[in-house]
Parts: structure tokens; C-alpha cells; sequence
């Protein structure tokens, strides 16, 4: 029987977007405000899938396969800080439709192969620390970068000598009627 491993789908942000991203972490937060995301690890998760086989993962791709929908325009204008999760996030303050709809669908798919779903409404964020303790000031919503989002991404979240890596094992085209996958 083969390995599980550590899967969620995701928006991939392009490195540009996260070295700006990080330049602005650096210039609004303190270094002990919390444990900063790696610049290469921030993402958008859209459903998280634990730990899977590799049947379990041919199932899910071939459902994320059948998804047809256009892709959609992100614009992140938002951050905030959740004291219970510890985690200091950006956002936006008008999920698009089609990101709802992508999740939804995601997540529908991941329950129906017997991933756990977290019945907690999905909060689209971009994790920028972790471990945020209770007095990080969250700057005033002076920014927005605007991220066109044509694909989804498949990801193995590997946990090796003290350090995450996200590493894209699958992505899809939105927008397009003809589906296709590309492994990575
Ligand atoms: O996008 P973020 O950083 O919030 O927190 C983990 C990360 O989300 C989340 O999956 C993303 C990629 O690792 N995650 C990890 N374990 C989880 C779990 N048991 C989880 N989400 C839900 N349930």
C-alpha cells in the first residue's frame, strides 16, 4: 500500500506577490509580533484535505477535473487578526462569487470522499503569522493587491527538519470548457 500524504487545495500567489506581500509584513509588524509564513508558503487554502492515499488523491483529482467555472479577480484590501486560531491574516472585504463557488465545490468533493470538512464557514485568507499573541496591531487597510485567479492548485504540505514546504503536486485551468489538469 502506498505513503499518505498531507494534501489541500489552494490559490497559488505569484512570487512577485509574495515578496510584496512580505515587504509589507516586514515594514507593518514587529518581529515578535508572531512566526512569519515563509514568502514561498503563502497561498490561499480552499479546502484542506489531511492526510490521503494515492487512490483517495486520483479520486479527488479526477472531481476537480469535472469543475468548470470562469476565474475570477481577488482583491486583497483586508487583514485581521484571529485570537483563537493566533492568526494574523489578509483578505479581502468582497469574496468574488467564483472563489466561494470554487471552495464550495472543493469542499463538497473532499466530504464526499471522506475528507473531513470543517463545518466553520470558509474565511478566505492568506495566513501571514502564526502564534500572533493578543496585542498585534493590525494596520489600517491602506493597501490592495489584485490577484486575477485562473487556476487551483493541488499541494503536499511536508513537515521536514523544523520547516513546512508547500509543494504543488497538480493544478487546474478555470475558464476553460476543455479540461485539462497539468501535473507540476
Ligand atoms: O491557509 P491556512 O494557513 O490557514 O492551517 C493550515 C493551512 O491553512 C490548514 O491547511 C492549510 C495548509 O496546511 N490546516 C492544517 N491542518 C488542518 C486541519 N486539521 C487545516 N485546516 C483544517 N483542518
Amino acid at each position: 500500500m502506498s505513503e499518505s500524504k498531507r494534501l489541500f487545495f489552494a490559490i497559488e500567489l505569484p512570487a512577485p506577490m509574495q515578496r510584496q506581500i512580505v515587504r509589507w509584513r516586514a515594514e507593518h509588524f514587529l518581529a515578535q509580533a508572531g512566526r512569519p509564513v515563509a514568502a514561498a508558503n503563502l497561498h490561499l487554502t480552499l479546502a484542506f484535505l489531511g492526510d490521503v492515499s494515492a487512490e483517495k488523491q486520483r479520486a479527488l483529482a479526477a472531481m476537480a477535473a469535472r469543475i468548470t467555472q470562469p476565474g475570477f479577480t481577488l482583491h486583497l484590501d483586508d487583514a485581521g487578526h484571529w485570537l483563537r486560531s493566533r492568526v494574523v491574516w489578509l483578505g479581502t472585504r468582497q469574496p468574488p462569487r467564483g472563489l466561494l463557488q470554487l471552495a464550495s465545490m472543493l469542499r463538497a468533493q473532499a466530504a464526499r470522499s471522506g475528507c473531513y470538512q470543517n463545518p466553520q464557514p470558509f474565511h478566505p485568507h492568506i495566513t501571514l503569522l502564526r502564534n500572533a499573541g493578543q496585542g498585534v496591531a493590525i494596520p489600517p487597510p491602506g493597501f490592495l493587491w489584485a490577484l486575477p485567479v485562473n487556476e487551483f492548485v493541488l499541494y503536499e504540505s511536508v513537515f521536514a527538519r523544523g520547516r513546512t514546504r508547500y509543494t504543488p503536486l497538480q493544478r487546474w485551468t478555470l475558464g476553460n470548457t476543455e479540461r485539462n489538469s497539468d501535473e507540476v
